[in-house]
């Protein structure tokens, strides 16, 4: 029988449906995942997440409730829906299910596989962190924000991942501009959306000293009262810093915190007349010049001071590092710097920390598991790794949030080059500096200088979409990485900043969709 509306008439039928009703896909590999994942099965299904649906996650596993409860709450946040969370020790028919296994030597301590069955989603890793990093991938498939009337759909198939890095890494200069508690939370929530595991917090400079030491309550009450720009400054309290570093735990990702020395002091240096060699306090500083200040490098309350600093911060700080500082010292002797490096690093040990500094620090002898971070000179890192050192990879012209995209974008500086996104984007962390490779390199992290940005608008600005971009060439290796495929998967991206009410530069290098 001839149907009345003929060949052509069902084909618009057909043509309009498709493009009216919100098809769900059924094809996983569609999905642009940010970073992109080591390998996507896709079995061409569809699973539904209802609201009688629970989450379940394997019984006495320490860490895993709130890895499943984080799970509900984005849930909750971009659809409405309220899931229940629940233990077992039995793995479930149907729902979602976190597991830690041992056995599955092919997963590293930061992977994961995620299968999505039509009933079942399954999420099993070696470490809470793995399944952590599977409920990421697993928030990209839906949209950042459903309606009510909208089902919560998810293509079925099986997602193995692993990261190329075990160090993936931002950097929140507070000192320039202070940011507070709510604004660094958010900050944080950032990092976690794209799998990176480190927050280095640039806790101290020549404009402010933002955290509170209880044995030196000058550093804050003086040093963290002001700002670039002559603004009120701040500063966290012991507590709050705490509530930070839980904060983070949460989401998998470390506190760095960063005391930065002999120069970048001024800030302490106005606070504690003592800690100046001609024993006269300086004036608060609100100007953007670097490299005028100094400790005094042989007066023994100098390192009294720094393991009074230390001793404290090491007992906020249950991750393994605290960062020295060292760059930019212009005003310290080469000799006192050496000395005065050489006499620090030993006071983070005791503590039972190991040492980061910025690649300055390699002109000194190194302790064992020292750590240089690269941002600008070569020699200085390549001088650190023959001495054994690890290196970060944050190279200034690179990686360095605080450039500008280009001259037409005005927030930012542009001392180490403009960063356009793809600048940013298409470089290799074990091949850009000859002498250091892949061995060396524990990760990648992009720094955010504050000196032009004075507020959450404005970092966001800056941050996307970078960081997406930094967070993928710290987790997916370099040969399944390419800006031309990227794009793509960035550009879908810029839906979601918009839900999340993110001000993202609208690079034109990239093809945003409506
Ligand atoms: C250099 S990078 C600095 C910072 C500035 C930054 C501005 C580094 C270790 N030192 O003090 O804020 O440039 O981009």
């Amino acid at each position: 029988m001839k149907n009345k509306f003929g060949f052509a008439g069902i084909l618009a039928l057909v043509i309009f449906q498709i493009g009216c009703t919100q098809q769900p896909s059924t094809d996983l590999s569609e999905t642009a995942f940010i970073p992109k994942p080591v390998s996507i099965d896709v079995t061409g299904n569809s699973f539904e997440l209802k609201e009688s649906s629970v989450i379940y996650y394997e019984e006495s596993v320490e860490g895993l409730q709130t890895v499943a409860e984080y799970l509900a709450l984005e849930i909750k946040r971009t659809s409405g829906v309220n899931l229940k969370v629940e233990s077992t020790n039995a793995t479930p028919k149907k729902g979602v299910y976190f597991t830690v296994v041992n056995e599955d030597s092919k997963l590293d301590t930061e992977g994961y596989e995620l299968n999505i069955g039509k009933k079942l989603i399954a999420i099993k890793a070696k470490t809470v962190a793995g399944c952590f990093y599977g409920v990421q991938t697993l928030l990209q498939i839906i949209p950042e924000k459903l309606h009510a009337e909208d089902p919560i759909e998810f293509a079925t198939g099986i997602i193995r991942d692993f990261p190329e890095f075990g160090y993936r890494g931002a950097m929140l200069d507070v000192s320039r501009h202070f940011f507070n508690v709510e604004e660094v939370k958010q900050f944080i929530d950032f990092l976690a959306m794209y799998k990176m595991n480190i927050l280095h917090l640039h806790l101290s400079d020549d404009q402010g000293w933002r955290i509170e030491i209880k044995s030196w309550p000058k550093l804050t009450e003086i040093g963290g009262s002001t700002e670039v720009g002559g603004g009120t400054g701040g500063f966290y309290t012991q507590e709050q810093y705490t509530e930070l570093v839980k904060y983070a735990q949460e989401r998998q990702i470390t506190i760095i915190p960063e005391i930065d020395m002999p120069g970048h002091t001024n800030a302490a240096l106005a606070s504690y007349a003592e800690l100046n060699c001609d024993g006269k306090a300086r004036e608060l500083y609100t100007g953007t010049e670097v490299g005028f200040s100094t400790f005094c490098t042989d007066k023994e309350i100098t390192y009294q001071f720094i393991d009074d600093v230390i001793r404290e911060l090491a007992a906020l700080t249950p991750g393994p590092y605290i960062h020295i500082g060292g760059d930019e010292s212009h005003v310290t002797a080469h000799d006192d710097y050496v000395y005065f490096v050489n006499r620090v690093q030993p006071i983070v040990l005791k503590y039972g920390k190991k040492v980061i500094g910025w690649d300055e620090i390699a002109n000194a002898e190194l302790v064992d598991d020292a750590t240089v971070q690269f941002w600008a000179d070569v020699e200085n890192t390549t001088t650190g790794v023959e001495k054994g050192a690890r290196v970060i990879m944050s190279p200034a012209a690179r990686a360095y949030l605080d450039m500008q995209y280009d001259s037409t974008t005005h927030l930012g500086l542009h001392w180490a080059g403009y960063i356009e996104v793809d600048h940013g984007y298409t470089w290799n962390p074990a091949t850009l500096v000859p002498g250091v490779t892949k061995e060396n390199i524990i990760g990648v992290e992009a720094p955010l200088w504050s000196e032009t940005v004075t507020n959450m608008d404005e970092v966001e600005f800056l941050v996307f979409p970078r960081l997406p971009g930094y967070a993928e060439i710290g987790w997916t290796a370099p040969e399944k990485r390419d800006w031309n495929e990227y794009k793509m998967r960035l550009a879908k991206h810029g839906k979601r900043f918009e839900d999340l009410g993110i001000n993202f530069y609208k690079s034109k290098r990239v093809p945003w969709e409506e």
